[in-house]
């Protein structure tokens, strides 16, 4: 993603409603607060597609990280692991609730300081039509539930 995309993004970014290309609304997006040292967190929304046809989420983007993969929590053989999904596909009329759990971004590279709650963090979401979505996510603290939800299991 160069720079000069991202100056576009941004501008938008101060916008009320988050979604104006038409069809996708982004609501409840947050991020997890990262602890010092940790250069690795997650963003979690719920994406809705009110249009008449099917979107796909091809790759995503936020200029404080070096960069952003698409990941789902999956249980194999009773641990919680995370897979690399290459795309989000969001059906026409229907929504994807990215959730500690389930499906999520995955930021990584931390640039600059520890993310604490009431921080802003900038995502730029690139749809396979081309367009684009801007979305800015608040930082919170983990629920403790979500606080386990990349650490490995002990038993
Ligand atoms: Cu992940």
């Amino acid at each position: 993603m160069n720079s000069k995309v991202w100056g576009v993004a941004l501008l938008f970014s101060g916008f009320p409603m988050f979604s104006w290309a038409g069809d996708l609304s982004i609501q409840d997006a947050w991020v997890r607060a990262t602890p010092p040292n940790m250069q690795t967190t997650a963003a979690y929304m719920v994406i809705r597609n009110t249009g008449k046809a099917g979107k796909t989420v091809v790759g995503a983007a936020s200029p404080m990280f070096a960069r952003v993969e698409f990941h789902e929590t999956v249980q194999q053989g009773g641990v919680a692991g995370m897979v690399a999904r290459d795309s989000l596909v969001i059906d026409a009329g229907g929504q994807v609730a990215l959730k500690p759990g389930g499906y999520h971004m995955m930021l990584i590279g931390l640039r600059g300081k520890a993310l604490q709650a009431g921080d802003k963090v900038p995502l730029m979401l690139q749809l396979s039509d081309g367009s684009q979505e801007t979305v800015s996510a608040d930082v919170r603290a983990a629920p403790s539930a979500a606080a386990q939800e990349h650490q490995h299991h002990k038993h």
